[in-house]
Formats: C-alpha cells, structure tokens, sequence
C-alpha cells in the first residue's frame, strides 16, 4: 500500500527536500502552507515537484484547519516542520512565535490524538534548545543527555514544543519523536538566514552587483550541515520500532567569521575587503556556540553526515554565481533573490539598542 505523509510548512528548506525524498520512495505526499497574496512555492519548483505534491492550506493558529488537513491527506507519517523559525524575528514577535512555534504543536499532536492516534508525528525540536549550554561545557559536542537552557523566545517556544512531543508519547502512546537537528543549510535556505545571505552577497559582489556585506555577530559558531541529507534523518527516526529523539549534527564547529572567509576565498575574494560589522543584526542574546554529537543517530539510525564544511560553503557559493550569472543574463527561473528586499531597508527593533 502507498504510504502517505503529511508535510507541515513544504514551502521551506526542510519542506521541499523531504518532499522530494519521500516522492523518491513511493510516497503520497500532501503539504501544508500559508495562503498568501504572493506565492511561494519556488523552492518546489525548483526541485521539479510542485506538480507531484497535494497542496493543503492551513493555518496553525486554527485548529478546526489542522484536523481538516488531517482528514484530507490521513496520513501514516505527519511531518511537523512549519515555524516562524528565525530566531532574530523572535525577538520581534515572541508572543506569535510562542503560539505558532509552540502552542501549535500541541494543536497538531492533539488534533492527531482525536483523528487518526496511529499516525507517527515528527517534530522539529532544534540544537537552539541547549542555548547557553554550549558555552557552559566548554565547546563539547551535545548530545540528547545534555541540559536545555534556552536564549531566545524561538528556542523556549520549540523547547515547549519538545515537551509536549514527549507527554504525548508517553501519556497517549503516540509514536512522536524529536528530531534535535543542529544548523543545516543549502541553496535553499531563507536569505534572512546567515550563510545563505554571506553566499547571495558573495555571489553579487563577485559579479560586480554589490560592494560590502553586512553582518552581526562574527564570532558566533554553529556546526553546519547539508539540508539534503538532514531530512533523510526524519524518516528514518519514524520507522524505527520505538519512537526517540535524537541529535543531527556534523560535530564540528565553525565561526560565522570563517564561513564569510572561505565564501570569499572561493569566489578568490578577500573577506576583509567587504565585511562590515552593523549592530541591527546581533540580537539581544546570542547562543555563543553549538556543536552536536550524533553518535546516537549513528548508532541506531545508521545515519552520518557526508558533505562538511568546506563543501557546504563550496556548494552555496557556485550555486548563487551560477544563479546571479543566470539571471544577469536575462534568464529567470524559481528563484526568490531578485525580489528580496535589502535588510537595509527593513526596519526593526535592533536599530534602536
Ligand atoms: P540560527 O541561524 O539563529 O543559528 O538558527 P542564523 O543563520 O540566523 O544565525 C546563525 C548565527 O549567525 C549570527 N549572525 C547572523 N545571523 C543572521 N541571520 N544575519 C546576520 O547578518 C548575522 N551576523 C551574524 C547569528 O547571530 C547566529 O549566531 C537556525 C534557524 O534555522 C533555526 O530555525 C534553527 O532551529 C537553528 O538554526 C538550528
């Protein structure tokens, strides 16, 4: 029997890769997404599937939307990716981000409990949970045993969204896991996200269609992995025998500082030249340093990451040249750049600490 899966938030990164993966193994797939006047579905198109994938709309504030999603695609698996998911826009909106990248996960999980209570729910848990953790134990890369002290209203949102993951399945029995992943990047990513933004500015000051790139914190480090390979790591954690959580990392760290020298590096560019500091991008608290241990995942999950750092940017960097190239030449194709407002325009609360 075809099996089927319902993708909250397709629209995204995660969304459309998971797609795609799930359409590769025979999968139904049915995606959720935010009715807008403008839409935004370039990311599918760009992966060839828009046409493959069942379109839902839904808002996660309405629950009467998230059981009509379920009654429409009855799902096997209910992938739960749909967030406001910027940790620097939380700090704008804490209280939408509460009740969208937290209360909603109790709306899906309890919508699930009385609709269909055998269908397996993955949730979006993230390595931002461990917050000052990482700076407290000295660097060490975290696992699932480590402590979540959370620095942003988007980290506490989804640590609330851990938790009720975990009281379902152990109050209702619901196979409900947490994928714990740590920063995963691609050419797909948001532009507002920082190496997606270091590899776009890169790209047009190579070709001559900017002149600096703006940054806040350089010293911050993450330990980066390939979007791509980060979605297989759901499925796999939904067709384990028991539900569990579990860490996605590469293991490594690297500062946002060596992520803008080595994009320049490769577009033979001096990082120095070009990078200004600008306050409007640090945020009230930022999360020094994470880094995760996967060994779990390794372990039971057969799961490991191929493409590390040095590939990552690589990856990023001809992918935007090839696009800005594309596009200077009169070609247009699914592609969001182009029509992305400069950060310089946009006007937040940063501007006034
Ligand atoms: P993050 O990703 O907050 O880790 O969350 P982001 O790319 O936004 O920031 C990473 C680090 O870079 C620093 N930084 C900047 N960040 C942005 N966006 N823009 C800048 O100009 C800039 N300058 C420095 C940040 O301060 C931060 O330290 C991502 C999101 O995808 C979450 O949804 C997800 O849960 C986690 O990764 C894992």
């Amino acid at each position: 029997m075809t099996k089927r899966a319902l993708i909250t938030g397709i629209t995204g990164q995660d969304g459309s890769y998971l797609a795609k993966f799930l359409l590769e193994r025979g999968y139904e797939v049915y995606g959720t997404y935010r009715r807008l006047s403008t839409p935004n579905f370039w990311r599918l198109e760009y992966l060839g599937i828009f046409d493959k994938v069942n379109l839902i709309p839904l808002e996660l504030s309405d629950t009467g939307s998230i059981i009509e999603a379920l009654k429409i695609s009855e799902p096997d698996e209910v992938y739960h990716l749909a967030a406001q998911s910027f940790v620097e826009a939380s700090f704008e909106t804490p209280v939408a981000t509460g009740d969208i990248t937290g209360l909603a996960t109790t709306r899906i999980l309890e919508a699930i409990r009385q609709v269909c209570p055998d269908t397996k729910f993955y949730n979006a848990a993230t390595s931002e949970m461990f917050g000052k953790t990482g700076l407290l134990n000295g660097g060490k890369p975290l696992s699932e045993n480590d402590l979540f002290m959370p620095m942003s209203p988007y980290a506490a949102a989804k640590l609330y969204s851990y938790w009720i993951t975990k009281i379902y399945r152990e109050g209702y029995k619901i196979f409900a896991v947490n994928g714990i992943l740590f920063n995963h990047e691609s050419p797909l990513r948001g532009l507002e996200f920082v190496t997606r933004k270091i590899a776009n500015e890169v790209a047009k000051i190579k070709l001559g269609l900017s002149s600096e790139l703006r940054l806040g914190n350089l010293e911050a480090k993450r330990d980066w992995g390939y979007a791509p390979e980060y979605v297989e790591s759901m499925w796999l954690m939904l067709q384990q025998d028991e539900p569990e959580d579990y860490v996605i990392a590469t293991g490594e760290a690297h500062s946002v500082r060596e992520f803008a020298e080595r994009a320049f590096e490769f577009a033979g560019l001096n990082w120095e030249e070009y990078v200004k500091v600008d306050r409007r991008f640090m945020r009230p608290l930022d999360v020094p340093c994470l880094v995760g241990d996967y060994s779990k995942a390794e372990k039971k999950l057969g799961w490991r990451p191929k493409v590390k750092f040095d590939e990552l940017v690589r990856i990023m960097v001809e992918e935007e040249i090839k696009r800005w190239s594309r596009w200077l030449n009169g070609e247009r194709f699914p592609w969001d750049a182009p029509n992305y407002p400069s950060e310089n325009r946009i006007l937040t609360r940063a501007l006034r600490m």
